[in-house]
């Protein structure tokens, strides 16, 4: 079975995202990464998308998920079914 794709929406001095993050780099997960206030292209598609400039926004398989808590507490349920960085 296929990783799902993760693409996370972030910005470094959020500490909701950098709880997120802390969490990614524990597990190792294979992650790609839109810094929102890096690219304004990368904010522009999250309002565009979900109506919603919050972050952190993890995308998975281009379904987005809002809430920090949400968000770890789903990858660490399926940590084992995720890429990693090898
Ligand atoms: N309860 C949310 C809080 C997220 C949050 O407040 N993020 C701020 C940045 S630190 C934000 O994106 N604010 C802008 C907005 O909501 O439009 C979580 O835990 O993810």
């Amino acid at each position: 079975m296929t990783a799902p794709l993760l693409e996370l929406y972030y910005f470094d001095s959020c500490p909701y995202c950098q709880r997120v993050l802390n969490v990614i780099i524990e597990l190792n997960i294979l992650v790609s990464y839109q810094d929102i206030y890096g690219d304004s292209n990368a904010m522009q598609k999250l309002f565009y998308i979900t109506g919603k400039k919050t972050v952190p926004c993890l995308f998975i398989d281009g379904n987005p998920m809002f809430e920090s808590l949400d968000i770890i507490d789903w990858l660490k349920s399926n940590q084992h079914t995720l890429d990693k960085i090898k």
